[in-house]
């Protein structure tokens, strides 16, 4: 597609129409043979009662294939029958039931765009979500369109000795009668109807782990992972993961399995992390292998979470289905928050909840203040590729919470038992759940359901009021929501705001003037107060004092919140708050007024390296670090300081030096006023005791970490060396990495020459492991030294980069342009030349990971001009491009309106 000669259409949501033909089995035959590689499909077709026109012909989706033939009820078609573009087949005229024969030829070889059937290393594997199998064959490629499928696989035995399709193995043998054939089969069978993106497909030499789980009703299942041999130390991790996924699905929703098999399999060359084809979920190697000699507590909490969402799919996804790609967060939005539920089942709730709530507030916040930003359900795109984003998954996971919160536990259950009842076997919109939800509760929705179709992030605005003579607090709530693309004014939503007050001595009776207490929680000291208008006062009366309200508990609606704190209230919350998340929310506040200080004092030109730091921010952290019946993993996450980025959401113009350098100031000033504390803590681990990744031990670590984090910024010899130390002989990865990094960013008198031996040790050491040698690029793409492009740009010709493999491109590019805030936004431009050349070059060769790399130039308005200008050259520059994807013309002509 060119830009230039054709603008590429935008599909709209109001433009959904019944599909014209269903295809009720679907008979696929490969014949691998490495760049010709030939599919025969034989489709079973019926005309849809339900659509509403009555073509004579009927076009089917295809691309990159050539068309060997074509069949209708035997009889092959002449050219003059039928009708081929670029993205079509058309066959003239139809009659209402047939059956289709096709026979094309496909190149997995050289798909770089690794959607389709493609090769990664040694394997032939598939990748079908969103349009994918329109690559493979012929069909009605869109998520209504649902069917049986049999797939024959045939492939040289000795270099793919396992054939994979989704189903059950239902014949496998040699191919032809001669005993010696080089060549074998395996012939499967899904009995369970599917739309086209659920097709998946894997031939290669693997190994796999064996085990088995007992469904609720007494059903055996088998559980497979496959990997090449190397990795088959990897896999026990994912296996209980998988396990607990099953059982836990079962116990909290009533799910249960229903293939005799379940599979996974790795692969190293992936767009993403995972996908859920039925029974045969591909994965990335990054969600699925773990150990603890190469893995972080961060890399096993993924594969638990990742295992956990795609096996949660066969029933939010596969079961029960999208009718259109605009229904997308139907399925991702709802098993994200079945994801997270069950991540904090697993282990620390509230430190989920705060690493969900951060990504969110950084990343989800900022998308939906941009040029990209559009409602959870989109009502138009031009590349499906390019929704699959943080509002469809993340935000999308924010309102299903809402829902399930607003309708209490038993509602919501007796809610997704209705959805999953209702709709099983169909293809669906979000409409359909809402309505489940609104049966079961007697509730009326209809204002909720703009979360879905309203884009933007509500700002609340709180004011209050104390009375004292009369013992009322009056809590005003005003709710506006800026202008996005799509709608430039927005009708109020239906937000839970989850609260309390607090007074000296810790949470104060709730009293609403006018309401009886809430019979049911017996809890008087917590309440959610629905909003659904512009703007609302609540009265609380009874109260002994003028209390510090603790708002939007365990962050109840993706909002932003504006009260005006004093530093004095959010230490009160930051120790007496019954919420960990408000807690935590509370330290980030403090936090973030006193960095803003230092960057007032670094914009004036002050000299911030001695800069004057709140007490009251110390003495807080300062009782933190030394309250030892406080939850570790608390302590870690209240320590942390707010990261750049969400420190950039801040403010309208991001000063990204005065962010870095105030916020590395303040993490000085800290760390010599508790250096002693500090070194207690650090002290205080042993580093001999055996990795477990349980949520008790990694909080351990983190805290440990965190204190090591803050040590390293005052550059002593003797913590640079202790640091060494950990990086030689930690026993798990996460102790290495944290070591690492800080070496790499360390200013300390000859950190120069740790660094160089620690990183050339650590490649020689690993470089087998590619998803280790993703970490080291990491660490070194995210470097603080002025030098970290020319770092960035001598690594790519360094053999431990693929250029074309995904996890390669965002270990290096993807983490550079969006962790390295300082270097990536060079005064001279140089860092955002080097995106621009990486994105031009990922055009052609893989289109999807290409528009991904755009996002740090979607935010250009958000920077000071000079910058800006800078930006929008190299937006410019990419828009020039003759032959631009669909994926990345959207994403450059919407960035650049
Ligand atoms: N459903 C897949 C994502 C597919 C992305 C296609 N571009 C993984 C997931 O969300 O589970
Ligand atoms: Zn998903």
């Amino acid at each position: 597609m060119s830009a230039r000669d054709a603008q590429p259409k935008a599909i709209q949501l109001k433009d959904y129409r019944p599909p014209e033909y269903r295809i009720e089995r679907t008979e696929l035959h490969f014949d691998l043979r490495g760049d010709k590689t030939r599919v025969t499909s034989k489709l079973t077709l019926h005309r849809n009662p339900d659509a509403e026109t009555h073509a004579q012909s009927l076009t089917l989706n295809g691309q990159d294939m050539t068309l060997v033939s074509v069949a209708i009820d035997g009889r092959k078609l002449d050219s003059d029958e039928y009708r081929l573009d670029d993205e079509s087949l058309t066959l003239l005229s139809v009659p209402d039931t047939f059956e289709l024969t096709t026979v094309g030829d496909i190149d997995p070889e050289h798909n770089t765009s690794l959607e389709g059937l493609y090769k990664s290393r040694t394997m032939y594997c598939t990748q079908c979500e969103a349009e994918g199998f329109r690559k493979i064959t012929w069909y009605l490629d869109r998520p209504d369109v649902m069917s049986e499928f049999f797939t024959t696989i045939e492939a040289d035995k000795a270099q793919f000795p396992v054939l994979l399709s989704n189903g059950n193995l239902i014949e496998e043998g040699d191919v032809g009668n001669d005993r010696h054939s080089d060549r074998h089969f395996a012939t499967w069978h899904d009995p369970h109807k599917k739309p086209a993106y659920l097709f998946a497909l894997v031939a290669g030499n693997l190994e796999h782990i064996e085990d088995h789980f007992t469904t609720q009703s007494g059903r055996q299942v088998t559980l497979r992972i496959f990997v090449e041999e190397k990795d088959l130390d990897k896999c026990d991790h994912a296996m209980t993961s998988l396990k607990h996924a099953m059982r836990w699905d079962e116990e909290t929703y009533g799910r249960e399995y229903d293939l005799d098999i379940f599979m996974i399999v790795a692969v190293d060359d992936f767009n993403m992390g995972a996908m859920e084809n039925k029974g045969l979920n591909i994965f990335n190697t990054a969600c699925v292998l773990a150990k603890p000699e190469t893995t972080t507590d961060a890399g096993f909490q993924r594969v638990e979470g990742v295992v956990a969402h795609e096996y949660f799919h066969n029933w939010s996804g596969n079961r029960v289905t999208c009718r259109d790609w605009f229904q997308l967060s139907l399925k991702e939005g709802f098993t994200v928050y079945r994801d997270a539920t069950f991540s904090a089942d697993m282990g620390s709730p509230t430190v989920k909840r705060v690493e969900d709530v951060s990504l969110l507030r950084t990343l989800q916040f900022a998308e939906d203040a941009g040029p990209m930003a559009h409602p959870v359900r989109p009502d138009s795109y031009i590349e499906i590729s390019n929704f699959y984003t943080l509002t469809v998954y993340e935000k999308g996971n924010e309102v299903v919470r809402m829902l399930a919160n607003l309708l209490g536990p038993e509602e919501f259950r007796k809610g997704t038992d209705l959805y999953f009842e209702r709709h099983d076997g169909q293809a669906v919109t979000t409409e359909d759940f809402v309505a489940a939800m609104e049966a079961v509760s007697g509730r009326d929705l209809t204002q909720f359901k703009r979360w879905y179709s309203q884009a933007g992030t509500p700002v609340l605005t709180v004011t209050d009021h104390w009375d004292e003579d009369a013992g009322e607090y009056h809590l005003t709530i005003a709710q506006s929501c800026p202008p996005t693309p799509e709608s430039q004014s927005k009708q109020p939503f239906h937000i839970p705001v989850a609260m309390g007050l607090l007074g000296s001595a810790g949470a104060l009776p709730l009293h609403r003037k006018g309401q009886a207490p809430d019979p049911e929680t017996g809890d008087n000291t917590h309440t959610v107060l629905e909003l659904t208008e512009p703007e609302q006062t609540f009265v609380f009366e009874r109260l002994p004092e003028k209390p510090v309200p603790s708002l939007l508990r365990n962050f109840s609606a993706p909002v932003k919140l504006r009260y005006d704190y004093s530093r004095d209230d959010l230490v009160r919350l930051m120790s007496g708050d019954d919420d960990g998340f408000c807690r935590w929310d509370a330290s980030q506040q403090l936090a973030i007024q006193v960095i803003q200080d230092v960057m007032q004092a670094y914009e004036q030109g002050d000299d911030i390296a001695t800069a004057s730091v709140d007490e009251r921010l110390v003495d807080a952290y300062r009782s933190l670090l030394q309250d030892t019946s406080l939850d570790k993993a608390m302590v870690a996450l209240m320590l942390t300081l707010p990261s750049e980025a969400y420190l950039a959401e801040q403010s309208d113009t991001i000063q990204v030096e005065a962010i870095h350098h105030s916020r590395a100031a303040v993490k000085r000033v800290v760390a010599q006023a508790l250096k002693d504390d500090l070194r207690a803590i650090y002290e205080a681990y042993d580093h001999r005791k055996p990795y477990r990744p349980t949520a008790e031990d990694i909080a351990e670590r983190s805290l440990k970490n965190v204190a090591l984090s803050y040590l390293m910024t005052l550059s002593e010899p003797e913590l640079l060396e202790a640091c060494e130390q950990q990086y030689r002989y930690a026993n798990n990865m996460t102790d290495t990495m944290a070591a690492l990094s800080e070496l790499v960013n360390s200013e300390a008198k000859g950190a120069d020459s740790v660094r160089e031996k620690a990183l050339s040790e650590f490649y020689d050491y690993w470089k087998a492991e590619p998803l280790v040698v993703d970490q080291w690029l990491r660490v070194q793409a995210t470097s603080h030294h002025p030098k970290a492009l020319e770092t960035v740009l001598e690594l790519q010709k360094h053999p431990a980069f693929e250029a074309n493999n995904p996890n390669k491109i965002r270990a290096l590019v993807g983490a550079f342009s969006n962790a390295n805030p300082v270097n990536f936004h060079r005064a001279d431009g140089e860092g955002y030349r080097f995106l621009a050349d990486q994105i031009l070059r990922l055009n052609k060769v893989n289109p999807q990971i290409a528009a991904r790399l755009l996002t740090p130039f979607t935010r250009w308005r958000r920077y000071p001009e000079s910058l800006q200008a800078l930006m929008k050259q190299a937006l410019e520059r990419i828009k020039a491009e003759p032959a631009l994807s669909k994926d990345v013309y959207e994403v450059v002509s919407k960035t650049l309106v």
